[in-house]
C-alpha cells in the first residue's frame, strides 16, 4: 500500500479500536437498562414518567482524535480512556426542571454508578444560553476476560432546552463556529425565554398535581378492586 500500512496491520488496528470501544457500547447499554428500569418504575407506581425521551451516541474515532489534538491530549488509547470522558453519551430529556434533578439524584445514588464530576448549566447557564445539567459518571463493565471501569457523560434537560441546544448546534456548524452577532443575541434571548417557559410550565403541573391529589384521595375510597396495570403483566411488550 502507498501510505505504508499493510493490509494486516490496518486489520489489527481496526480489532484494536473495536476492543476499545466495546465497553462504552455497553456502558451505553448498562446505563440505558436503568433509565428504562426507573422510567418504568416511575410510571407504574406513581403514574407519572419523568422521562420523555432517551437518546445515545458513541463518539466517533475521528471526533475522539479532533478532541485530543484540541485539547492537546497523548494519542494512546491509555490517554484517551483517561481523558476523553464522552465517548460513551446519554442525553435524557424531561417534561419539568424538577425531573432533572430527580432523574439525576436517582442515577446517582446508584451503587455501581460513581459521580466523576457534574456541572449544572440550569443553575449556572453557559454565556451563550446553553442550559443542561451535565454528570460524568463511571460504572464498571464484566467482559469476559476483565472488568473495566467506563466513563459515560450523561446530559439532563427539559425539552425547550434541548430545543434550544439542537438549533444553537446547527447554527454553530452552518456558520463554521462564527455565529453573527445578531444572531448571538437573539439565541441568548430565546433561551432566556425557554427559561421562562419551563418555569411557567412547572408552576403549572404543580397547580394539576394538587388538583389531582385530593381527587385521587377520593377516587381510592370508591374503588373496591385492584388491577395491576395491563402492560405490567405482559411486560411491556
Ligand atoms: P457532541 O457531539 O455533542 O459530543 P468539551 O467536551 O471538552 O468540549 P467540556 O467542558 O468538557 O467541553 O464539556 P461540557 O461543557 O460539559 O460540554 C460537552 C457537551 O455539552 C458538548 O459536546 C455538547 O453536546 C454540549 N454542549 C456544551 N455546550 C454547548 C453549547 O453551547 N451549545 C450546544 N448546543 N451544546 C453544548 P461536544 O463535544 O461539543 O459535541
Amino acid at each position: 500500500m502507498s501510505v505504508g500500512i499493510r493490509i494486516d496491520q490496518l486489520k489489527d488496528m481496526k480489532v484494536e479500536l473495536l476492543r476499545f470501544m466495546m465497553p462504552y457500547k455497553f456502558a451505553i447499554e448498562e446505563m440505558m437498562t436503568k433509565i428504562n428500569i426507573l422510567k418504568q418504575e416511575f410510571k407504574y407506581i406513581h403514574d407519572y414518567n419523568p422521562i420523555e425521551h432517551v437518546s445515545s451516541r458513541l463518539k466517533s474515532p475521528e471526533s475522539i482524535l479532533n478532541k485530543i489534538d484540541r485539547k492537546g491530549y497523548g494519542y494512546s488509547l491509555e490517554s484517551i480512556k483517561e481523558n476523553i470522558l464522552d465517548i460513551a453519551g446519554i442525553r435524557i430529556t424531561c417534561s419539568y426542571i424538577s425531573d432533572i434533578y430527580k432523574v439525576s439524584e436517582m442515577l446517582q445514588q446508584q451503587k455501581d454508578v460513581t459521580v466523576i464530576a457534574s456541572k449544572d448549566y440550569i443553575k449556572n447557564p453557559k454565556p451563550n444560553g446553553y442550559q443542561s445539567l451535565h454528570l460524568i459518571v463511571k460504572i464498571p463493565i464484566f467482559m469476559s476476560d476483565r472488568e473495566e471501569h467506563i466513563y459515560v457523560e450523561i446530559q439532563i434537560r427539559t425539552i425547550a432546552m434541548d430545543f434550544w441546544a439542537s438549533l444553537e448546534h446547527k447554527i454553530y456548524y452552518k456558520y463554521n463556529k462564527e455565529i453573527p452577532q445578531h444572531m448571538k443575541d437573539e439565541l441568548k434571548e430565546a433561551a432566556v425565554t425557554a427559561a421562562q417557559l419551563d418555569r411557567k410550565m412547572e408552576k403549572l403541573q404543580n397547580e394539576m398535581n394538587k388538583l389531582k391529589e385530593s381527587s385521587k384521595a377520593e377516587e381510592f375510597y370508591n374503588e373496591d378492586r385492584v388491577f395491576l396495570p395491563y402492560d405490567f403483566l405482559t411486560l411491556g411488550k
